[in-house]
């Protein structure tokens, strides 16, 4: 057989299924070798996720937990009588409580995740506290289309989308997210959505390499999971959590990088490492309020109000779509 039909089509569609296991094979084959942050979330990375929010370096969820608390009430504002609020990666509801506690106007709660055990998990308990709030968890990779629940095709449309999740993809993905979470929303939507800022390269660092090294734990995660969803032998000790802020392009960057030379078989393929390769595994973008307005505008939305906590570490935006 001719080998360049070889390397043009160097996977039978059928002996890989999954979308794992396709960005897998697909992010490790390529140079530099890559995974897409969304797959930290297993149930053991979603849970050591919620570890991380709690470390005293990690400024982004508390300072947002702060600046929702501060604002509830002019954020409230933003929402209608009967109004659905749709949220992006919800993951645990503690964000979405304050928003809910200030709006009893809010009369649907749609969850989005991909993370399933905590999605219902979060929604039974938010139930069980807001016995007047439908909650209609859909459990969805929100990267993709997805259909929202009828029961929301009439009512005035908000999403929330915070944890500066919108910070892990290039700006021209993030800006490609943003229209189309308009255009699922629809007319009239506001979008409240939190933003991490630019800061001093120290606090930045800090916070993606804390002393109790969960943040390490969370990306060698991505190789367990690997090896028990797709049959991969990653030995996590021989690689080695990196994380450093990108000045030219405003991002922390967080790596794994390969400790020795080595070779590993995932799904029939043979992914060989160099001593100090590594597999990019995440971007978390900084923005500052002017830029991520102009990233807004740009995707159709109109910056309506911003809210920051008192060291100017995060932001929290209010977008409505442009008619
Ligand atoms: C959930 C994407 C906002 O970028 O800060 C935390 C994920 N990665 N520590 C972030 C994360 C390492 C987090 N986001």
């Amino acid at each position: 057989m001719a080998a360049q039909t070889q390397a043009v089509l160097r996977y039978e569609p059928a002996e890989i299924e999954s979308p794992f296991a396709r960005d897998v094979v697909a992010g490790l084959t390529a140079r530099p070798k890559r995974l897409p942050p969304k797959y930290f979330y297993d149930d053991a990375g979603a849970r050591l996720f919620e570890e991380i929010t709690a470390l005293p370096e990690y400024y982004p969820t508390r300072c947002e937990l702060a600046i929702l608390r501060e604002r509830a009430d002019e954020i409230a504002g933003f929402f209608p009588d009967g109004s659905a609020l749709i949220e992006f990666g919800s993951g645990s509801s503690r964000k979405v409580r304050i928003v809910l506690a200030a709006a009893p106007t809010i009369a649907t709660y749609v969850p989005v995740d991909i993370s399933s055990q905590m999605l219902l998990q979060e929604a039974d308990e938010l139930r069980r506290d807001y016995p007047r709030l439908s909650v209609l968890p859909v459990e969805a990779d929100f990267t993709h289309p997805f259909v929202l629940p009828a029961a929301v095709a009439d009512a005035a449309r908000i999403g929330f989308f915070p944890g500066s999740t919108i910070g892990n993809f290039e700006p021209r993905e993030a800006s490609a997210l943003l229209r189309h979470a308009g255009r699922m929303l629809g007319a009239n939507a506001t979008l409240i959505i939190g933003v991490d800022l630019e800061k001093e390269a120290s606090i930045l660092h800090a916070a993606y390499n804390d002393a109790a090294r969960v943040t390490a734990k969370f990306n060698l995660n991505l190789l367990t999971r690997i090896n028990r969803e797709l049959d991969a032998k990653f030995n996590p000790a021989c690689f080695e959590h990196h994380a450093f802020f990108n000045r030219d392009r405003s991002r922390i960057e967080m790596h794994l990088a390969s400790l020795k030379r080595q070779r590993i078989k995932v799904c029939g393929e043979c992914i060989e490492f160099r001593a100090g390769e590594t597999i990019h595994t995440e971007n978390s973008y900084k923005y500052s309020i002017d830029s991520f307005r102009a990233l807004a505008r740009g995707a159709g939305w109109a910056p309506t109000a911003v809210w920051t906590d008192a060291d100017n570490y995060f932001s929290v935006h209010a977008l409505t779509l442009q008619g």
